[in-house]
């Protein structure tokens, strides 16, 4: 690992931006973080003064059995997450600012929903729901693209206490049909398609092909985007125009308690299983506005995107939740970043004059290797505040972000959390934090993080190791759907009473964190976690296929890419065609977001004597690592394999 820290020119807060501080600049934010750790119930009682709550009526704000591994933030008290993220904005003389800007994959295609607007959408979805069926505590499982039903749809869900799995739009039909079976959802909504680059995606096939093994799905409803020719099931598939035109126009919004569970979101882990992260309701919504509100020091009137989909984290916390709880204006954007020209991203931000675009350093890097002349085409001026999220962002690319986007003026943000952290837990803040290009620097309110070598000795500055946090926190998932003990195996037991990320980490002698990547077997292409076991799965369905192992390698674009080892069954030999097919099978089985770079046909894999496929080994030849590199290999069970796959090795 190279020492990121020599990379280290400073950017200290300027004194303009030291006065826009939400927290009071330095100082401030000195004061308030050792408040909100010396007593973190005190600290966060006094924050839900942020959210408009029913009733406040909690038996203590925080419980933690610590042996079960269950607690509970603000149990008791009562809210509901629409009415917090729209009711309360239109009572308060927001009914007429635009919540979601919504930019079509065509650019000639966009519409701007206020929150008078987006509300009654909502209400009406709502009883849509309602009238199938779904009442509190049911799953609805949503397939859908960046359209706004998408964000409807996730509202309304909170309005009846429904809970939302969002499976990610370019997910296989198998991905979508796992997802479904896990939490046995009642009902889905999906789409005939949707457009991505000019072209049309087929969205409703998958969902039909998934939908023959959920037998627990009673109604499908269906936005028409695309107007392809789409199968529908009788009794089983409706229009959403069709239901919306039915729908009364008010609903109340239920009463739910802090603790009940507001959504699933499944993230890859280190078996083939994808986990269902739950997510409960107040403890949530809290911490997801305030960090969007302090993170991105967001002033009313501003306009701010991010580029995330809705089907990750990022969109649910920092294009939904964080935003419009706060009374933002969010761009939701259904585009890619290609078309119709390489300045799509500068097209639109000039168009809605964004004051704030938070993005992946995968697409820094591809917007840094397509050339500058693409943003300068634009007046970007309108920014005054960049972000990042998703990986480590390299100070390169973070150099170029600032000086070229940013034109030398904008602070960026770089935020480092999790699908299971809800929301960002180490992020500078601007007018606060002196940033350093590949640094995510400080602990936000309430967080304290702790780096502990495998042995579990506390790292000294400058150490490298592994990235814990101590205690739990509002926004902290409380299980995995159906499974608490590989919930608590993965996170709590491995240092008991700390969380573990998964995440290398440093903490630097100034006292800030460094995110190293993952130590465990999970991949990360352009930002999207993709484990390595799901990608072995998916090969295994292949009749020619004995056995796979896949490793990341690093990518120039992507941060990384995956290199597949695969042994064939006897009677088979590898061909161009077989290594098509397969790459094919992987793109259906997980979908095309996990396309392997590279499949070496090999005859054997190093695993330990127990039959453990050693992948830190791959990992290396897949690199470009010779024998010397390895490290010990005599625990191999066939030690002679290693060289054998360096020979076959495609660079
Ligand atoms: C928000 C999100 C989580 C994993 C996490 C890290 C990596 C995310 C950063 C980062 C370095 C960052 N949720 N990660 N943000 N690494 N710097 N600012 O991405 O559940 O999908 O992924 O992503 O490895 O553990 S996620």
């Amino acid at each position: 690992m190279s020492d990121k820290k020599e990379a280290g020119k400073l950017f200290p807060p300027t004194e303009e931006l030291k006065k826009m501080s939400l927290v009071g600049g330095p100082e401030g934010y000195k004061k308030m973080y050792e408040e909100s750790i010396r007593d973190p119930p005190a600290f966060w009682e006094k924050m839900s003064d942020n959210l408009d709550w029913f009733s406040k009526d909690w038996d203590s704000v925080f419980n933690w059995d610590k042996e079960s591994g269950h607690f509970t933030w603000f149990k008791g008290g009562k809210l509901n997450v629409s009415y917090n993220c729209l009711d309360r904005h239109v009572l308060n003389g927001k009914k007429n600012q635009a919540a979601i800007i919504w930019e079509g994959d065509d650019p000639n295609e966009t519409r701007v929903l206020t929150y008078g607007e987006l509300l009654t959408e909502v209400e009406k979805f709502a009883n849509v729901l309602k009238s199938k069926g779904v009442q509190k505590g049911d799953r609805v499982s949503v397939y859908l693209p960046m359209i706004p039903e998408l964000a409807i749809t996730l509202l309304a869900c909170t309005r009846i206490g429904a809970i939302h799995s969002v499976v990610f739009s370019a997910f296989s039909a198998e991905a979508l049909f796992n997802r479904i079976d896990d939490c046995a959802s009642k009902l889905l909504v999906t789409t005939d398609g949707g457009y991505r680059g000019g072209k049309k995606v087929d969205i409703k096939g998958n969902a039909n092909e998934a939908l023959e093994k959920c037998p627990t799905v009673k109604d499908v409803i269906v936005v028409r985007r695309t107007g392809a020719d789409v199968y529908m099931e009788e009794g089983r598939d409706t229009w959403w125009h069709d239901e919306m035109e039915k729908a009364p126009k008010k609903c109340e919004p239920e009463k739910m308690d802090a603790e009940d569970p507001l959504f699933i979101l499944y993230t890859s882990g280190s078996t083939g299983k994808p986990k269902g992260v739950l997510h409960t309701t107040g403890g949530y919504l809290l911490q997801t506005q305030l960090s969007f509100q302090y993170v991105f020091n967001y002033r009313p009137g501003e306009v701010y995107w991010c580029t995330a989909d809705v089907g990750w984290i990022t969109g649910h916390s920092y294009i939904v939740y964080g935003p419009l709880s706060a009374g933002a204006t969010t761009l939701m954007f259904e585009g890619v970043p290609n078309y119709p020209g390489l300045d799509r991203f500068w097209d639109v931000a000039e168009k809605w004059k964004v004051d704030i675009f938070y993005t992946a350093p995968t697409a820094v890097r591809m917007m840094r290797k397509t050339g500058e002349q693409w943003p300068k085409m634009h007046d970007l001026s309108s920014i005054r505040l960049l972000g990042s999220v998703g990986e480590p962002i390299d100070p390169e690319a973070w150099l170029w972000y600032h000086d070229v986007i940013g034109g030398g003026r904008c602070p960026i943000v770089d935020t480092w959390w999790q699908t299971e952290t809800g929301s960002i837990m180490i992020a500078p803040l601007p007018g606060v934090t002196t940033l350093k290009p590949g640094c995510a620097t400080n602990p936000m309110f309430g967080i304290e993080p702790l780096v502990c070598l495998e042995d579990r000795t506390v790292c000294k500055p400058g150490e490298d190791g592994r990235l814990f946090i101590k205690k739990p926190w509002p926004s902290q998932a409380r299980t995995i759907w159906g499974d608490h003990q590989r919930y608590m195996d993965t996170y709590w037991n491995v240092i008991p009473g700390h969380y573990f990320t998964g995440d290398g980490g440093r903490m630097d002698a100034d006292g800030d964190i460094w995110i190293l990547g993952r130590v465990d077997d999970v991949i990360s292409v352009a930002g999207h976690r993709i484990g390595a076991a799901e990608v072995e799965a998916a090969f295994l369905t292949h009749p020619a296929v004995a056995e796979a192992a896949v490793v990341p390698v690093p990518d120039e674009i992507k941060g990384e890419a995956i290199y597949t080892f695969v042994t064939l069954k006897d009677g088979y030999s590898e061909s161009e065609d077989l290594r098509k097919a397969l790459i094919n099978q992987v793109r259906k089985e997980v979908g095309p977001i996990a396309t392997p770079k590279t499949v070496q046909f090999t005859t054997g894999l190093p695993k330990t004597r127990s039959g453990k496929i050693m992948r830190r080994i791959l990992r290396k030849i897949a690199g470009g690592g010779m024998h010397e590199d390895l490290g010990d290999v005599s625990t191999l069970a066939e030690p002679e394999v290693v060289d054998v796959l360096i020979k076959g090795r495609i660079l």
